[in-house]
């Protein structure tokens, strides 16, 4: 079975390589997205054994995550995972997801840190993301427990299944929505995240965050007229 793990990154220089050479360590093969950092995370990530791809303009987290999983499935991915660039993630808990797609038969697996742990979380981030699972519960009527959580797996069938159009961070809440869309079956796995001074430093602030994730959802559905 081969499982390919991408990676999205946006200025991780300092941390790429060693977030890389950990899951590379667990045997997986690895897909680096480097989003047009304006630091050295391609040089660093061309470093490892890596895939590294390239986009040239910044185009977000959703975008690099739709390059990434295009690419894990040309390389004939039976499963995808994803997974964060910043070492918030931890890579053995990688065997959780694929123990859960394989032994449960589901077609996605999303982390979720409220059934597992989080250290050092600010009450800010805390709150901003029960609000966007209340709003994800007013929406499609899941009662999940994390929604903007990067760790998740996907069979190669779901992966081809899911389109991801949001670029920037709604497209947490449009995986979601795709699930449904296509009734792909799905659990959620308790995993843990930190917060260090690292990602606190490169984490912009939860209100202007929220906004803009907000902002992103009501303009990629049209309410105001624009459609995408
Ligand atoms: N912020 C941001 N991250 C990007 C972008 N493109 C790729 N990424 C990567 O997406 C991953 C998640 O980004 P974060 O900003 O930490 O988002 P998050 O983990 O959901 O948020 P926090 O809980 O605040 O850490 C990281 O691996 C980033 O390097 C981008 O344009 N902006
Ligand atoms: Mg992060």
């Amino acid at each position: 079975m081969k499982i390919v793990v991408v990676i999205p990154a946006f200025n991780e220089a300092k941390i790429i390589k060693s977030v890389v050479e950990e899951v590379l360590c667990c045997g997986y093969e690895v897909v680096v997205v480097d989003d047009c950092s304006h630091d050295s995370t391609h040089r660093f990530a061309q470093k490892t054994k890596a895939h590294v791809l390239r986009h040239y303009i910044n185009r977000g987290q959703g975008a690099a995550l739709a390059t990434g999983i295009d690419y894990a499935l040309t390389l004939s991915a039976d499963i995808v995972v994803t997974f964060d660039a910043d070492g918030q993630h931890k890579s053995e808990e990688i065997a959780l997801f694929i123990e859960a797609l394989v032994q449960n038969e589901v077609d996605v697996v999303l982390g979720s840190r409220f059934l597992g742990a989080v250290e050092n979380m600010t009450k800010f981030r805390w709150a901003s993301l029960k609000a966007s699972l209340l709003f994800m519960r007013l929406l499609t009527g899941l009662n999940l427990t994390d929604v903007h959580n990067g760790f998740r797996a996907f069979t190669s069938h779901a992966a081809k299944k899911i389109t991801i159009k949001q670029s920037r961070m709604a497209h947490a809440s449009e995986i979601i929505e795709e699930v449904v869309r296509h009734n792909l079956r799905y659990k959620e796995v308790p995993v843990t995240i930190l917060y260090t001074e690292y990602t606190k430093q490169k984490s912009e602030g939860s209100v202007s965050r929220m906004a803009r994730v907000l902002q992103e959802i009501i303009v990629g559905k049209g309410v105001f007229g624009k459609t995408k």
